[in-house]
């Protein structure tokens, strides 16, 4: 099978309602293709800058718009980052991704201390990731020069259900940084969330904007909702693991070579349901030794249960650098 860019709406939308065994099936079948199956890759997160966000993104517990448990805190120190991603590396993680609660970039002090911090990981022999908001080409170059392997930046959902999510920036504003970080070497990683009040129709239409994109964004984070008391989305039902099985299975199937993350709200999901979205073509993970993903509202499963639960279904850590 090649890798095709010209996915249409109706061909997602016909695989995302393909009977549900079936799908997996297909899923797995392309998965075993591209990648090997018995490797996942597990990344660490570090929220290098909590909080205070100027955003208002709906879902958000760091969005300065809401009232959650989440306090602002200033840039962490250089040591401290090293600390955790050593850590992280002596117990298999493979990369780092480095979060702030930033609008965008700006050329100032703080950039150049994220641009030392991600020097010094990356000599530690990790994948560095970051994501700090919008970014112009010049500071994807910047970062590229000190080694940066990844950059996120999701577009959540689709472009029509994202204004009702998110006010203070546009679907369009997404695509020109992921546009910006495509002039460089930095890989792209970008995905969404699943249950944000989106239809499936918004579902599709997403997958079609990332699986237009040529080439696909490297890694493709399904981030699942995880509802913080404060926020306009604090409210929204679970979403049902049928979808993000199927989420997980369209995502496999329509960008075979990308590393599909099952990303936040993880921790909720028994290890039978995540063995099916592994099934299904989910490849990656962030694993914790602190049980959160960037901040307490949302916990993530730690180092010791993750490493009993691939254990368990005979799976193993993807040392950084690997991808086939
Ligand atoms: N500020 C940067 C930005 O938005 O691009 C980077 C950090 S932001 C926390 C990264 C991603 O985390 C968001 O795009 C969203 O997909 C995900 N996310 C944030 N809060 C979430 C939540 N409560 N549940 C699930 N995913 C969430
Ligand atoms: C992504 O798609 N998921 C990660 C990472 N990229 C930055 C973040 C997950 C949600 C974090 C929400 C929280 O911890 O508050
Ligand atoms: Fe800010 Fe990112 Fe949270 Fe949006 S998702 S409020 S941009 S930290």
């Amino acid at each position: 099978m090649t890798i095709r860019y010209d996915w249409q709406t109706t061909e997602i939308l016909t695989i995302y309602n393909t009977p549900l065994l079936e799908l997996i099936y297909q899923a797995a079948s392309v998965h075993r293709q591209y990648h090997h199956p018995q490797r996942i890759q597990v990344c660490k997160l570090i929220s290098i800058k909590t909080g205070g966000c100027p955003e208002d993104c709906g879902y958000c517990a760091q969005s300065s718009h809401y009232k959650t448990e989440v306090k602002p805190e200033a840039l962490l120190e250089k040591e401290t980052v090293l600390n955790i991603a050593k850590i992280a590396k002596e117990t298999g993680v493979s990369r780092v991704c480095m979060g702030a609660a930033w609008r965008e970039v700006r050329d100032n002090r703080q950039f150049e201390q994220v641009l030392d911090m991600v020097q010094g990981v990356t000599s530690m022999g990790l994948e560095v990731c970051c994501t700090l908001g919008m970014l112009t080409a010049e500071q994807a170059q910047r970062l590229e020069n000190a080694g940066l392997y990844a950059y996120n930046h999701n577009l959540d959902t689709s472009r029509e259900h994202y204004s009702t999510i998110i006010t203070t920036r546009t679907y369009d504003d997404r695509l020109n940084t992921i546009a910006n970080v495509r002039q460089t070497k930095v890989t792209v990683c970008s995905g969404g969330i699943l249950g944000l009040g989106e239809t499936v129709t918004d579902r599709v239409q997403m997958l079609h904007t990332l699986s237009n994109l040529q080439p696909h964004p490297e890694s493709v984070p399904i981030n699942i909702l995880s509802q913080v008391e404060g926020t306009p989305l604090e409210n929204q039902p679970d979403v049902p693991i049928w979808d993000i099985v199927r989420m997980i299975a369209t995502a496999r199937i329509i960008m075979p070579q990308s590393d599909v993350r099952l990303s936040a709200g993880r921790a909720r999901l028994s290890y039978v349901e995540q063995g099916l979205c592994f099934m299904a073509g989910a490849n990656s993970i962030f694993s914790s030794d602190d049980q959160k993903m960037l901040t307490v509202t949302t916990p993530c499963p730690d180092y010791d249960e993750d490493r009993e639960m691939l254990n368990l279904l005979g799976l193993e850590m993807r040392p950084p650098f690997q991808k086939e």
